[in-house]
């Protein structure tokens, strides 16, 4: 007899039917029907995780790193409550991803049932589409609208299915969108291409910030660049895209920025913005004719005045652009921008040496390291706290590399999870992840994920028994830093302990050895690093407002008793 077609086989049939290759998440009593579709499959797999928040941030590296929809679940109340943190990073980093959210059963909604929650309601600020399938009938149209939605605006879309709908009989039988994924073309009309050009045309100084908008652009970028004699900035999640192979950047732009690119944008006539949503004000100029390119709408002028905007996909904009624009003449303002950048990289170069041996360990100079010793085609992830920092400054991108982080949502303990979405998606390729002390602590579990999995990341941990980002951020105001310190376990233990290589690099001398054996390990592998806590990651201009501050610090360190920290800062920072 031929069992009938259950609603959650055909959810996955349309799953399938959308090209996702696996689920991430944890199962539960609501997920069943879904969870047991899956298990006869063998053209999807289910992923289990160990805490939902790293299944959702595990699925948004997928969708990252190869631009297609991944999937996460969750089961009824708790379990798909969990999801919400690394949804938030999805939605935030427009990246695609479709969760399912398991509900109680259809007859008890709004009884106050156990684990009962609202996730139409929980999930309506991270997401572009979030539905209640109530009814049979309801699949699969609602499941693809969430796909198309997910797929066509960027972002998460969620879709809330109790446990015993899935489980009933399904009304339709097959998926019925079948067609590829659209790939428009946006431009702008003639007459703004020609009024663009104008401007362009009538400048002098132009400085191009570029972001990720520009993936897949990078040939045109760089005519553009070639043809306006301009420098090009870059904003952080544009870095993996902009910054190989180009003779016009001059570095990034933001506190934890290059000077170079901080001033290729203040000394500006005229500021082109490609395809980035950069978000620091105070780091735009206020004088300079303000040009935005972007394909939506809704973005232009959404951080600094704009004196042009036009709609346009980058690569489309720029090619349509390029036969109209005249050669700037007038290399001036590049050349004074790339020879600042030299020096900023040299400086930064610097600070990133071995220190003959001697104690403290620089995160530099681990940064340094896994950027000479990764793969040519590494997926780096990085912790949101200080190895933001150090990701951005020696990380060196060529095209095949790529950074996945969680730069516009700014959550800390993306790096694992990140690199498991990473490693599970790309299983010959080397994931790295830079993780804190702090940020691997907060979802430590998945560790045990790495080897449940076989999934041979590499984690090397910056060990500075502190929240250190927070702690400049606090001395930088003027706080005395508090509640900072971390009491750490030996990470190399609990690496053993959950079937990883633990190796610990407590001299500058074990750093690089040390990393390397990691990363020819056939297996996952963690390097705990012993790096100092007080490293200064001077910003590259500092207000009047944070000098102060930092004088601040150093008057109520010491009436606190806090001086000796002063002669720490100092010998890191100065005396080196
Ligand atoms: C602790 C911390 C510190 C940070 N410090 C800095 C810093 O100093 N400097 C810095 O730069 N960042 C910093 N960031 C990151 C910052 O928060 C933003 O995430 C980043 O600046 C945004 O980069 P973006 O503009 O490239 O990407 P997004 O914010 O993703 O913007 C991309 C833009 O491109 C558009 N777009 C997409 N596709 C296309 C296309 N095909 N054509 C045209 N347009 C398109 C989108 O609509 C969007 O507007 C920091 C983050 C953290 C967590
Ligand atoms: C989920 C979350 N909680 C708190 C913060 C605030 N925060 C930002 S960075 C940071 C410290 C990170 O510490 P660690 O992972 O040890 O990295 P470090 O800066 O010490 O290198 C904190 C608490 C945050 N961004 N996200
Ligand atoms: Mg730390």
């Amino acid at each position: 007899m031929i069992m009938a077609k259950r609603v959650a086989d055909l959810l996955v049939d349309v799953l399938v039917r959308a090209n996702v290759q696996r689920i991430y998440g944890v199962p539960g009593d609501s997920l069943n029907g879904i969870t047991d579709s899956l298990r006869s499959r063998d053209n999807i797999k289910w992923v289990g995780m160990r805490h939902e928040e790293a299944a959702a941030f595990a699925a948004g590296a997928e969708a990252h790193l190869t631009g297609k929809l991944a999937v996460c679940a969750g089961s009824c109340g708790p379990g798909n409550m969990h999801l919400i943190n690394g949804l938030y990073d999805c939605q935030r980093s427009r990246v695609p991803v479709v969760a399912i959210a398991a509900q109680v059963p259809s007859a008890e909604i709004g009884s106050g049932f156990f684990q009962e929650t609202h996730p139409e309601q929980l999930f309506a600020q991270c997401s572009h589409y979030c539905e209640l399938i109530s009814q049979p009938e309801q699949m699969p149209r609602v499941l693809e609208i969430a796909i198309q939605t997910a797929i066509s605006r960027r972002g998460v879309a969620v879709i809330v299915i109790p446990g015993d709908v899935a489980l009933r009989d399904a009304v339709e039988q097959h998926p019925r969108l079948l067609f590829a994924e659209p790939k428009p073309a946006v431009c702008p009309s003639d007459d703004e291409l020609n009024a663009l050009a104008g401007v362009l045309n009538g400048s002098q100084k132009v400085t191009i910030l570029g972001g990720a908008g520009c993936a897949g652009a990078h040939d045109e970028l760089i005519d553009l660049a070639g043809k306006l004699h301009a420098p090009i900035v870059h904003a952080y999640r544009g870095k993996e895209f902009i910054e190989y192979d180009n003779p016009f950047d001059v570095g990034m732009t933001g506190l934890l920025g290059f000077p170079s690119g901080y001033h290729a944008m203040m000394s500006c006539d005229t500021l082109l913005m490609i395809g980035t949503d950069f978000p620091y004000q105070q780091f735009l100029p206020k004088h300079a004719t303000v040009v935005q390119i972007d394909v939506r709408g809704e973005q232009l002028g959404r951080r600094s005045k704009v004196d042009y905007g036009y709609v346009g996909d980058t690569k489309t904009t720029l090619r349509a652009l390029l036969p109209r624009l005249k050669q700037n003449s007038n290399e001036a303002h590049l050349n004074e921008s790339l020879e600042h950048y030299r020096k900023a990289r040299q400086d930064l170069d610097k600070l990133a040496s071995r220190n003959s041996g001697r104690k403290p360990i620089h995160p530099q100079y681990v940064a340094s390291v896994i950027n000479k010793l990764a793969s040519d085609d590494a997926v780096f992830t990085f912790d949101v706290g200080t190895p933001v920092i150090w990701a951005a400054r020696y990380l060196k991108m060529n095209g095949k590399r790529r950074l996945v982080g969680s730069l516009n949502h700014g959550s800390m303990a993306n790096a694992l999870p990140q690199a498991i979405g990473a490693q599970v998606s790309h299983p010959v390729r080397q994931v790295i992840s830079m993780s804190g002390d702090g940020g691997l602590a907060m979802l430590m579990g998945e560790l045990l994920t790495l080897r449940q999995h076989e999934l041979p990341v590499k984690l090397v941990v910056f060990k500075n028994d502190s929240l250190a980002f927070v702690e400049l951020e606090m001395k930088a105001n003027g706080f005395v830093d508090f509640a900072t310190s971390l009491r750490n376990p030996d990470f190399t233990k609990i690496a053993e302990g959950a079937g990883l290589l633990g190796l610990k690099a407590e001299t500058p001398d074990q750093v690089e050895p040390m990393i390397a054996q990691a990363l020819k390990h056939d297996g996952p592998a963690l390097v705990e690093v012993l790096v100092s806590r007080h490293e200064l990651s001077m910003p590259p201009t500092i207000s009047f407002e944070q000098a102060r501050g930092f004088g601040l610090f150093m008057f109520k360190a010491v009436l606190s008793g806090h001086g000796d920290e002063i002669i720490d800062l100092a010998k890191v920072n100065l005396l080196r």
